[in-house]
Order: C-alpha cells, then structure tokens, then sequence
C-alpha cells in the first residue's frame, strides 16, 4: 500500500541552543546537531526541525533575526548548514527550518534604513501616530515611541521584534525570496512562526474588550496571504512539508488553513489544549489540568480536521512549552508510564506527531531554584509584571510551572558533570529535578522510553491503521480515562490511557497490540498512567 509521506512521518524538533555544543561555548551549534544524526536515525523520525539559527542579536534566542539569509557564527556556518542538509538526507532524514516572518529583529537592515529615515523601509513596518491599548505577548504595550518620528511602531513581541507591514506588496516579495533561498538549498520542510498574525486591520483602534488580538488574529487578508506564500514559494515544488504556527486561532480558521484543496498550508499547530491549567485563562495563574476540557478540545480538532480531510499535527511539547511529563504525567512515581501513556494518545491520534527533544526520554521541567536561572524574556518581564501585583512566591510558583525555559534546559546525554551537552558553561542550567535521567541511561534501562518511542514510530509506518485510519472518541466524560478509536478497513484499534495515578475499572475487549506496562493479560483494572491498544476485527 502507496501511503504519502505526510501519513507516515514524524517530525523531531531540534531547540538548537540547547542540544549538543561542539566547541565548548556553551551553546549547541550545527555540528553538534550532524553528530547526533545517527541518533536520530535510531529514533526513526522523517524531519528535523531546527527552530532559528540565522544572525540575530538573541533578545528571544533567534526568533528575533537581523539577517534571514545569513548563519549566525554562534550556531556555525553555511558550510554546517549545507553538510547538515546532505548528512541528513543520507539517512532519508529532511530538514525543516522556521521561517520568522511576522517580525524581524530592530538590528534587520530594513529597521535600521526605517530608522534612517528611509521612507521605504519605513513602509515595511507599522508606524502609527497614535497607539492602540494592545498588549504585547509578552507583556506591556504592544507598541514603541520613537522619538525622533514622534511615532510608534507595532511590536506584537519583544520591543526588539518589530511586525513586519504585510499590507505592503514590496515586503512580501522579499519574504518570498527569503523562503525560495532556503528551498533553493534543499530544505524540505518549512514551520511558520506565528503566521496567523501576519494580517493586520485596516483601521487600528482600542480593545476594550481584550489585548487587542482579535483585531489581528486570523486578520482580514490571512487566507489569501497563506495562498499567495503558498503560490510563490513552496507550492512551485512538489514535496515540501509546511505547518503553520497559529497564536489563538479557532477551529473554522484551522480548517482553512490546512484543507488540502485551498492551497494554504499542510498543517498547524493550535495551543487550545495546552492552557487547560490555565486559570480564568491566565497563563500566570496556575490551577491542575482540566482534563475533561482537554479532551474535549483534542477530540473537537480531531473530528473537525478530518471532517474536511484537513491535516492536522499532535504535540504536548515544544521550546514555549513546560515538559509534558511534568505537567500531565508524574515525573517522580510514574516517570517511564506517564511518558509513555502521552506519548501513546499523541502518536495514534489522527495527525502528524511532533517529538521535541529530550522528550523522547522524559525530560522534565527545569525546577530551578531562583529567577537568575530563567533566561526567557516573557519569564522576566510577566515576572516583574506580576510582582507588583501578587505574593512572589506564587508568582515564582507560576514561573517554575509554565516558563518557557522548562522546554529549553540543555539535552541530557550522559551522566558525566556536563552531561555531555558541552564542556563548558551551558548558557543555560540543566534541569534540576532530583533524579534526572539522561539518553544514555534511558537507552540501557529495562524500561526505555526511547525504545516505546521507535516502537510507536514503527507503528505509524507499518499500520494504516495509524497513519490514515478514521477516528472517534468515546467516554468523553469519563473523569480519568482518554479513549478514541481507530479504524481502517476492518481492523479497529482501542487506545485506552489513563491520565491518573489510580487503578480504574473499565471493560476491555480485544487482542492487546501495545502496552506500556507489558500487559499480558485483559482481566484486571487499568493501572495507574497505563496506556493500552486493543485490537478487533470489525
Ligand atoms: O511563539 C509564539 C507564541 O505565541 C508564544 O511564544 C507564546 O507567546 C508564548 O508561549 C506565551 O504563551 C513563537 C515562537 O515559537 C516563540 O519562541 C517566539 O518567541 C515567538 O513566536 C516570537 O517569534
Ligand atoms: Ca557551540
């Protein structure tokens, strides 16, 4: 059976900064990612995402680039870059790359000729007169005074990330050129960071209802924007993988965005489901998952994604998230089982799964014991935010538990004191957790995550079952079981995972096809963090 690579594969995603440093300067680079390719290969991913490694003055660690089409020396070179994309594909592994195109940094040649003066360039960005009261993402106002203009201009991030003018036909050209480089080097694969953001209002005026982001979220002009990137770049080959990074967007945009026939893009990653611990919606405001509320919204994307044959991804993890075993699983007393009943549901729920690194062994948060540890810019400033409006210690408690640094503590490789990451200062901590795990220990354990992970991979590729089979929940109100079926042909999976340290009852029927507790037999309870495929012939 012929199935499009787009079923059967799976991403692995490479926080550069933080991966394997071959030169001692702390930092991961390039050829660290080309030594550890073979791994990967063990693992058995498709593509390797790299999340930015262009010249940029790292104010949000790359997602802040002063040069789109230039190496930053701290990463490597365009050599590495190169032999990366041809060692790769040596091993049937492609590259994708993240293409940061709602901003660029205030060091990019085009700010600093608007800062000039330069009336073209500074039609490239959004200058206003007047402010709007929109909030940045990562806090404070959304916009910056420049003096010498007596203007603002839009930064939807950092003040150092200013939003591109999409409106302006000039610059969507020069991004398109930017994207055709990349292509033109044999890249295969291409992630957009927050791309829904791109299309601005026509009229730019007051939220008095929220931070502004309806305003510009999912904006008037997106779709044709998505079809027109599509058209001048990407969609001029046969083979490229896109997914689009969408900030609050809804399932009707979501649809659009990925529905084959519409020429858009492949897949999007939404974040619904990852701020169910979210109190009243706050991201600084801690409360335990509602996992009821996480299903429902899984299993609303999943249904309406394949109502329209749309694509759709399966992620717990990335570099803007806490560690999934730390947050929904138990990374003390059910390490190996909770790592691996998520890593079940995400792997067989309809979709392409993405692996984050360090995941595919249960790293879990940073637990770092004070604030000169968090490197993150949106940690910093909601910390000072917060601060003055609440007790620091809940507030450092909110910190610890959502920071965007817990995905971004170096790999654990060995157990040596620099656990083989580099052999000098990491730029950043490794985690703290009392009883870390590396790769290497994983790998030799009677109970190895990675090896449940290879199998899981193996599965999508062997099973069409996995890789295009239908999907359904069942017991959505079931208050600690996640349940949902697969069918192809007349083969029908049952996954079954249990989300909680307690035994559960619940009737099981069928031949037992994967179990992350070696389960042999189907008469006793479901065991705590327990994930379990059935399968029946229908
Ligand atoms: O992320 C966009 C984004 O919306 C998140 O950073 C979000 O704001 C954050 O998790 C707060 O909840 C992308 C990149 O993935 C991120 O690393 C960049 O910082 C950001 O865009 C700006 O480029
Ligand atoms: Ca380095």
């Amino acid at each position: 059976m012929n199935i499009p690579n787009k079923f059967t594969s799976v991403v692995y995603q490479i926080y550069v900064k933080s991966f394997n440093d071959t030169n001692g300067d702390g930092l991961g680079d390039l050829r660290g990612v080309i030594e550890k390719l073979d791994y990967l290969k063990e693992l058995g991913v498709d593509y390797v995402w790299l999340t930015p490694f262009f010249i940029s003055p790292q104010k949000d660690n790359g997602y802040d680039v002063a040069n789109y089409k230039a190496v930053d020396p701290r990463y490597g070179t365009m050599n590495d870059v190169e032999e990366l994309i041809e060692e790769a594909k040596k091993r049937d592994i492609k590259i994708m790359l993240d293409m940061v195109l709602n901003h660029t940094s205030t060091d990019h040649e085009w700010f600093q000729k608007a800062m000039s003066g330069d009336q073209k360039h500074k039609e490239f960005y959004i200058f206003k007169d007047e402010p709007t009261n929109w909030l940045s993402k990562f806090g404070g106002p959304a916009w910056k005074y420049v003096e010498k203009f007596d203007q603002y201009y839009l930064c939807l991030f950092d003040v150092t990330q200013a939003d591109l003018n999409w409106e302006n036909p000039e610059v969507r050209e020069e991004l398109y050129n930017v994207v055709n480089f990349w292509l033109d080097k044999g890249v295969k694969g291409l992630r957009f960071d927050v791309v829904n953001l791109v299309s601005k209002p026509d009229v730019y005026e007051d939220d008095y209802m929220g931070d502004g982001r309806r305003f510009y979220t999912d904006g008037p002009r997106i779709h044709e924007y998505m079809r027109l990137l599509n058209q001048n770049t990407f969609g001029k080959y046969e083979d490229i993988l896109t997914v689009g990074e969408m900030s609050s967007t809804n399932i009707e945009n979501g649809v659009k965005y990925a529905k084959p026939d519409r020429s858009e893009l492949d897949m999007i990653f939404n974040f619904h489901h990852l701020k169910v611990d979210y109190d009243g919606g706050r991201k600084w405001h801690n409360k335990p998952f509602d996992f009821l509320e996480y299903k429902k919204i899984i299993s609303d994307w999943q249904l309406a994604m394949q109502e329209h044959e749309a694509y759709n991804s399966s992620f717990l993890n990335c570099h803007d998230q806490p560690r999934s075993v730390s947050r929904f699983g138990d990374d003390v007393n059910y390490h190996y089982e909770s790592a691996t009943m998520l890593a079940t549901t995400m792997h067989l729920v309809r979709g392409m799964p993405y692996i984050y690194q360090g995941e595919e062994y249960g790293l879990p948060n940073a637990y770092f014991k004070s604030m000169d540890d968090f490197r993150d810019v949106e940690s910093h400033n909601n910390y000072e935010i917060e601060i003055k409006e609440r007790d620091e210690k809940e507030v450092f408690e909110a910190i610890l538990a959502k920071s965007r640094d817990n995905g971004r503590t170096p790999m654990v490789w060995d157990d040596s004191e620099k656990h083989g990451f580099t052999t000098g200062i990491p730029w950043i901590n490794f985690s703290q957790h009392p009883d870390l795990k590396s790769a290497e220990k994983d790998m030799n354990s009677e109970q190895s995550i990675f090896k449940y992970y290879q199998r899981l991979i193996q599965l999508r590729k062997q099973e069409p079952v996995v890789s295009i089979g239908s999907i359904k929940f069942l017991a959505l109100e079931h208050p600690q079981l996640f349940i949902f079926e697969r069918e192809f042909e007349n083969k029908v999976w049952t996954v079954i995972a249990n989300f909680y340290g307690q035994e559960v009852e619940y009737p099981l029927e069928g031949e037992i096809v994967l179990s992350n507790i070696k389960r042999n037999e189907l008469a006793s309870k479901i065991k705590p963090y327990e994930a379990l495929v059935l399968e029946r012939k229908k």
